[in-house]
């Protein structure tokens, strides 16, 4: 039986990213990041596929000084590549050698990573560990402390055990000097087919690391077996990140009116002006092509006319909400979204063949949306923006611009890679939908901020996500006492409380969830997600906004201890996370 499209959570994927709808050089020596310049066709990630159930990658993070001050990371392989795309099918083999190369002197001189920014002010206040600068040689696995320039990764969207060289963040860390670091893990057989992703995730320098570019994508192999309408399709994996204003200073462009002078919040990002317009919090790029403030000089995809493409797209962005519309002329071009967040839409197994086709599409960072999209046929001008987020009152200023001009010649070179013409169906799920199963508990948890002055918007914050009944504390990194614990096999119903006037974006490592209800709107999501969008609070209504998710603790693969947190990466370096540990099912519960 299928069940009908509810226009309910049509809303929902398209208003997520809008509840109210609407560096110093280092040296003058060659860039170890190069980047492409403002207007330049955005050109596509370089492709590491895995062969013979296996995909190898050596990768040096490295970190450059570049001319306008800001630094920028990257993960580069041996022939020079930036940030590849790492491509494996389902019960592949990942093997990842890690070389730290960041430079330790680069970062004592109150670059945007150094010890002396806002966001590490904030982590410290916020509860995290010391952090000496020595690099003494200790086991990544249990790094006593970390440093500035400690990197590790996180994968985000896998289910796949939360250890050392998997996927912990807890204990890894890797210092400059340190030997290559080896991640090894099987992407389980049963991972659902699309867009993941990489980045470092220690607490306390996440922010600086991903805004400065460390973000790369990941896919799992074959989401044309699930939906016939990729079938052939060619696709493109685009990816967003923020940077710092490359003109801080910049007065905004044309058609702006009496716009009050932007207020800066304690981290100096513009705040939301509420008029979808102004200066933005931060810049945007598209494969690292930049669109910078005050002209946002659009980059250029080239397309051949009315081709039908998959577009894969990864909000890597540190703190920037996504609100994404194609346009021919100035009308809305329709966007077929097959997968969200690395899982099919169809994911409940009773919707095959289905695309949910919505004219823009919310993304909140670190979300992933892939949708088929048709070219502007030949001599029609078509562009892809992002309009603007209502961040909140407390929040980013995310207006609307936009990001590439999409320009339609015969002559346009196909993307890379293009999907399977006769994909073999994927099996059925082996669980039962998660919307079908009884949770066995709920709890509540709810964001919320502590301004040191709380007349002073520009004091510095001290960001919470808490479990309703326990203290309010930021994280602490040294604390080994999880905030929840759960039993593997089991299924809950976890409601999560903005306090804040600011939008604040959930997301949990290891597993997925069903989105029940939000913002008041019943919605029973057919599909999964890893990252949400929480309304923010008005500062008026006797109610706090909340979302409702059924959290799935079934997979094996989730027992362990793991983060949740918000993935506005300040907020989550500020103290917004919490701790899980997931305990392997008793003999007893298992038949
Ligand atoms: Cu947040």
């Amino acid at each position: 039986m299928r069940p009908s499209w509810n226009w309910k959570w049509l809303i929902v994927i398209a208003a997520l990213g809008c509840p109210h709808s609407r560096t110093n050089a280092q040296t003058p020596s060659a860039d170890k990041c190069p980047r492409p310049t403002a207007g330049s066709t955005v050109p596509e990630p370089p492709d590491l596929r895995s062969e013979n159930g296996v995909l190898e990658v050596e990768l040096a993070f490295r970190s450059f000084a570049g001319a306008d001050g800001q630094t920028r990371y990257c993960y580069l392989s041996p022939d020079g590549s930036e940030a590849p795309t790492l491509r494996l099918k389902p019960g592949d083999q990942l093997v990842l050698h890690l070389k730290n190369e960041l430079a330790v002197a680069a970062q004592s001189k109150g670059t945007s990573a150094g010890p002396s920014t806002p966001s590490m002010k904030m982590g410290m206040a916020g509860g995290s560990m010391a952090m000496p600068m020595s690099t003494a040689a200790a086991s990544p696995c249990a790094s006593p402390a970390m440093t500035a320039v400690s990197t590790n990764l996180h994968f985000h969207g896998l289910t796949i055990p939360a250890v050392c060289h998997q996927d912990d963040v807890m204990n890894t860390m890797i210092q400059p000097g340190d030997p290559p670091f080896e991640y090894r893990f099987q992407i389980p057989a049963d991972e659902p087919p699309g867009l993941y992703w990489y980045h470092p995730h220690i607490h306390g320098l996440t922010k600086a690391q991903v805004l400065g570019g460390a973000s790369g994508a990941m896919i799992v192999e074959g989401i044309e077996r699930t939906n016939h309408e990729l079938a052939g399709l060619p696709e493109r994996v685009m990816i967003v990140r923020d940077q710092d204003l490359v003109n801080p200073n910049a007065a905004p462009a044309v058609g702006i009116v009496a716009l009050p002078p932007p207020v800066l919040d304690a981290e100096g990002d513009a705040m939301n002006t509420g008029t979808g317009s102004g200066k933005p919090a931060k810049d945007l790029s598209l494969n690292f092509v930049p669109v910078p403030y005050p002209n946002y000089p659009p980059a250029v995809i080239a397309m051949k006319p009315s081709e039908r493409q998959l577009w894969r797209v990864l909000n890597a962005s540190a703190i920037t909400y996504l609100n994404l519309q194609v346009l021919f002329g100035n009308a809305p071009q329709a966007l077929g979204v097959v997968g969200m967040d690395g899982v099919p839409v169809d994911e409940n197994g009773m919707s095959g063949d289905q695309a949910l086709w919505v004219k823009h599409v919310g993304v909140p960072p670190g979300g992933r949306m892939e949708f088929i999209v048709k070219g502007p046929p030949e001599g029609v001008k078509g562009i892809l923006v992002t309009r603007s987020v209502n961040t909140g009152a407390v929040g980013e200023n995310d207006p609307e611009r936009t990001l590439a001009n999409i320009v339609a010649s015969a002559a346009a070179p196909e993307p890379r890679s293009k999907l399977a013409v006769s994909p073999q169906p994927l099996p059925p799920a082996t669980l039962p939908w998660i919307g079908n199963t009884k949770p066995v508990r709920t709890r509540r948890l709810y964001f919320s901020e502590i301004p040191q002055d709380p007349k002073d918007p520009n004091s510095p914050t001290t960001f919470m996500i808490t479990v309703e009944g326990q203290a309010p504390k930021p994280f602490d990194m040294n604390t080994t006492v999880p905030n929840i614990v759960v039993q593997q096999g089991d299924v809950e119903d976890w409601i999560i409380e903005n306090r804040t006037q600011e939008l604040h974006d959930f997301h949990i490592h290891q597993i997925h969830f069903m989105l029940m209800d939000w913002f008041g709107l019943h919605v029973d999501e057919p599909f999964l997600r890893d990252t949400v969008n929480v309304p923010f609070w008005d500062g008026k209504s006797p109610d706090f906004p909340m979302v409702k998710l059924r959290m799935d603790f079934r997979d094996p693969n989730s027992v362990g201890t793991f983060v949740y947190h918000c993935h506005l990466l300040e907020h989550e370096d500020g103290g917004m996370m919490g701790l899980i540990r997931v305990e392997p099912r008793s003999q007893s519960a298992t038949k």
